[in-house]
């Protein structure tokens, strides 16, 4: 197989031998971002389909994504980082009640991370208290939230609730971000109810360009 396909496979079947050889080989051809947007994640898109359509049992996915996060973590060292370290905001980042998913939030670290913020990442299955006991404790700026499962999007409507009615909308910008989420979900039905500031992410970059503009 051509080496592309090779690493799409390798994320499909859960497949970690060689791993590394490959992807120094890409890396020899392209950044590792995009090796990352290009190649792997569209591995992960498949693993997604395949699992939802009753193809591929969840012990597979899990090995799935061992190897996406074996590659991310191979591949981190080779980002391109900016200068102004941590300088330009802090930011906590969480996976919402009930939720495991972290590749996502994990990759919106790294991206945040090497463009100029500072990321606190309190990890997955966080609730709405732990979220802002650690935004008050590291004073941040901004606070994003990520969630892969629908029942994800109504925890993070309720978060939102749970915001207004302890009055610290206004203090923290959110982001929310995850595959089960719409902008117009976000834009439309979670702005209406939330009295602070709310944005949708579709990826990591979209992100990355939201937090210069919320810290701007
Ligand atoms: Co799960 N899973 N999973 N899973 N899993 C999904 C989400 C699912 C869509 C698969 C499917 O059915 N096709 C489905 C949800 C269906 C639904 O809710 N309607 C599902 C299910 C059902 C489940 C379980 C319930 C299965 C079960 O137990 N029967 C279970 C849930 C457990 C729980 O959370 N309580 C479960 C478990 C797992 C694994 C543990 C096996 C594994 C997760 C491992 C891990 O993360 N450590 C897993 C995986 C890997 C997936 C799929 C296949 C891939 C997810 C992924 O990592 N994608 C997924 C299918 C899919 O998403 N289509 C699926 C790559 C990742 C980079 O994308 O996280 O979307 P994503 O992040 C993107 C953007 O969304 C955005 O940026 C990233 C790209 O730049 N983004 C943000 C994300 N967060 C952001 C935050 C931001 C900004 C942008 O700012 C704060």
């Amino acid at each position: 197989l051509p080496l592309d396909e090779r690493l799409q496979r390798r994320i499909i079947d859960g497949e970690r031998t060689g791993l590394e050889a490959d992807l120094d080989a890409a890396l020899a051809t392209r950044p590792a971002l995009a090796i990352i947007n290009d190649t792997l994640l569209a591995g992960m898109k498949t693993v997604g389909e395949l699992f939802g359509s009753g193809q591929m049992q969840l012990p597979f996915v899990l090995q799935s994504a061992e190897v996406m996060k074996a590659s991310v973590a191979y591949l981190e060292p080779h980002m391109e980082k900016a200068d102004d370290d941590g300088g330009k905001g802090r930011i906590v980042l969480a996976t919402v009640k009930g939720d495991v998913h972290d590749i996502g939030k994990n990759l919106v670290d790294i991206i945040l991370s090497n463009n100029g913020y500072e990321v606190v990442n309190i990890g997955i299955k966080q609730s709405i208290s732990a979220i802002l006991e650690a935004a008050e404790e590291h004073a941040a700026d901004a606070i994003g939230m990520s969630g892969l499962l629908v029942k994800s999007t109504v925890v993070m409507k309720e978060n939102l609730e749970e915001m207004n009615q302890r009055g610290v909308a206004r203090r923290w910008p959110v982001l929310l971000g995850g595959a089960a989420l719409t902008r117009a979900f976000v834009e439309d039905d979670l702005r209406a109810l939330y009295s602070g500031e709310v944005h949708y992410a579709r990826d990591a970059f979209e992100g990355l360009s939201l937090m210069d503009r919320v810290m701007a």
